[in-house]
């Protein structure tokens, strides 16, 4: 029964979500967190940073030919930022789905950027879009001993394994 549930907790995969400075400036960590932590997702990494413009840049570096690509640097680099790391079965694309289209004018409500955020410049929260960016990014702003392997008691209900 115990290797069943080492070979369950094994297909877990892990994103990287960001709250970033409006979401953190206006109040809304705890929102936002909730809404991951009542889907029944597991934190295993969190820490509030203020990342350098260099550091917004490798983050972002696959937008580096977009012209809004300076600004939305400036924009991350400009206060603080909750980074964490959260698992979860199929956590990558439906903690997409939680928060919603880029531009907040087109996200559903139910959303976190529906529901939360107005403009496309100030989205309150960023998540990995795939396996390869959610492993990239875990690894830009998390170093291994921070992220928490741990199991959690309320796994069996979330997932029924025993
Ligand atoms: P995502 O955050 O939904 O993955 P991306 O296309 O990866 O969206 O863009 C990264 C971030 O760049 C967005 O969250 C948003 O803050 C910003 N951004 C995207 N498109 C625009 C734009 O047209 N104008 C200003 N900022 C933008
Ligand atoms: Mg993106």
């Amino acid at each position: 029964m115990l290797q069943e549930k080492e070979a369950h907790a094994a297909e877990f995969e892990r994103t990287f979500i960001a709250i970033k400075p409006d979401g953190v400036q206006r109040g809304l960590i705890a929102e936002i967190i909730s809404r991951f932590e009542r889907k029944g997702y597991k934190l295993v990494a969190i820490k509030l940073v203020i990342p350098t413009n260099d550091f917004a840049q490798k983050h972002y570096h696959d937008l580096k030919e977009r012209p809004f690509f300076s600004g939305l640097c400036d924009f991350l680099s400009s206060g603080p930022v909750l980074a964490m790391v959260w698992e979860g079965e199929g956590v990558i694309k439906y903690g997409r789905k939680l928060i919603g289209a880029t531009d907040p004018q087109k996200s559903e409500p139910g959303t976190i950027r529906g529901d939360l955020a107005v403009v496309v410049g100030r989205n309150i929260i960023h998540g990995s879009d795939g396996p390869e960016t959610a492993e990239e990014e875990i690894s830009l702003w998390f170093s291994p001993n921070e992220l928490i392997s741990y199991s959690s008691n309320a796994e069996k209900w979330i997932y029924g394994v025993n």
